[in-house]
């Protein structure tokens, strides 16, 4: 079995460069073995998948479905069927509002989501909200970002038709409760939308555990190509569905007038589809297996202990949300007295430390925490201690590089 010191050689830009990438719930690093996956599809068997009938075309035919097949394993032994090849989170969490949210809501209905919500999993049900005369309606989480049981007791009623949830909070970390969440909605009759960005590249999905009726992710957070994303939905739902997009490849038969749809999950995959980067995508879920999930869950929680215990004796650094390093998932956003977050992540970017800085595309959880913006550094696996220690020395010198006494 490899350490983790080996996967790490995988990461070209990361051996070969001098930088401490500590941006990765934005975008991860990809590894070599999804690079050449990705090369070789493209120089060994790419024609147009889904329409010849000559070798190279069955062939990246071919491929593309394995990769389903293996998506459809990665999310917890899932049909086919039940597997959609999108862009990313954002086009999978639209697929769902635009066909099931504007056919299933109604006036006076009301959809759940909360406040800590990503901007792809908020603007899409206010869409669906305006359009159809709904309510949405925000849960709020505690100060270590949690949603307590009354605060979804409270919120989730008869009236609720969707409730869209992150798994894991891309500002806080927190890992949501879910599937207690899932049970209470199923109990109300309501449908479930999971927003798993952050989630899929950390742990163990199952998606029928969960109570997932619907869950997007994005391949580029978790080793593969950008441009690849997945939405798993529950079969029954979308054989009722709308397509979302219309065009070549979802039909079975069109007249001048009028149009039958292919069968799932062709319905939802119109035009010309994305095969390089779902090879890429397999292969990513190979070595994200290959490394397991227990040594990711380990190593991250190991350097997330050592990042917030490194800030906290900072007495002008806030840190926000739990306290506990297990319940962050590897993210960890901050504030530093009188620094603006912008300023902050320059200066380190002066050092070769890449953090992110703003709003996060979450601007009511911004509002919510009184923050305008923060900053965050979020890690993976291959990350090292030696890293966090380089991160905390130059934070520790923020302060004095915009005039501060030392
Ligand atoms: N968050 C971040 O730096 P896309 O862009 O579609 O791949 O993912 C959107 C998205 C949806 N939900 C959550 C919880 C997310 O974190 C993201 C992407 C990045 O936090 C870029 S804003």
């Amino acid at each position: 079995m490899s350490t983790l010191g080996d996967f790490r050689k995988d990461f070209d830009i990361l051996v070969n460069g001098d930088y401490v990438y500590f941006d990765n719930a934005a975008t991860s690093q990809r590894p070599r073995q999804v690079l050449d996956a990705v090369s070789n599809f493209y120089k060994e068997r790419n024609a147009n998948p889904l329409r010849g009938l000559y070798d190279w075309s069955m062939q990246a035919t071919e491929s593309y479905e394995d990769a389903r097949a293996l998506v459809a394993d990665f999310v917890g032994g899932v049909s086919t069927e039940e597997i959609i090849f999108t862009r990313n989170t954002t086009e999978s969490l639209n697929l769902v509002a635009y066909t099931y949210g504007l056919d299933t809501v109604k006036e006076g209905d009301e959809i759940v989501i909360s406040v800590m919500e990503h901007h792809s999993n908020i603007l899409p049900w206010q869409m669906v909200a305006r359009k159809r005369g709904a309510k949405l309606v925000y849960m709020e989480p505690d100060e270590e970002g949690t949603i307590s049981k009354e605060e979804y007791e409270s919120k989730i009623t008869d009236k609720t038709k969707i409730v869209a949830i992150g798994h894991v909070s891309n500002v806080m970390g927190v890992t949501n409760p879910v599937k207690e969440i899932a049970a209470y909605a199923h109990a109300k009759g309501a449908t479930v939308v999971v927003d798993g960005a952050q989630s899929a590249p950390h742990m163990k999905i199952d998606v029928k555990d969960l109570g997932a009726d619907f869950f997007a992710f994005s391949g580029h957070k978790m080793m593969a190509p950008m441009g690849i994303g997945v939405l798993y939905g529950r079969k029954d739902l979308l054989l009722n569905m709308s397509p979302f997009l219309t065009g070549g490849e979802m039909i079975e038969y069109v007249t001048r007038e009028d149009a039958t749809y292919a069968e799932l999950p062709h319905k939802f995959e119109a035009g010309t589809v994305n095969a390089g980067d779902a090879v890429g995508l397999a292969e990513a879920i190979k070595y994200l297996r290959n490394v397991g999930y227990d040594n990711i869950e380990e190593q991250e929680e190991k350097l997330t202990r050592r990042l917030m215990e490194g800030l906290s004796k900072l007495p002008y650094v806030k840190i926000y949300g739990s306290k506990d390093p297990k319940k962050h998932c590897g993210i960890v956003t901050f504030t530093i007295d009188g620094v603006h977050p912008h300023d902050i992540s320059s200066v380190l970017n002066d050092d070769h430390v890449c953090i992110r800085a703003g709003h996060h595309c979450a601007q009511p959880l911004m509002q919510f925490i009184g923050a305008g913006s923060t900053a965050r550094a979020s890690l993976y696996f291959y990350n090292t201690e030696e890293e966090v220690d380089i991160f905390l020395d130059k934070i520790a010198k923020v302060r004095e590089v915009m005039g501060y006494g030392a």
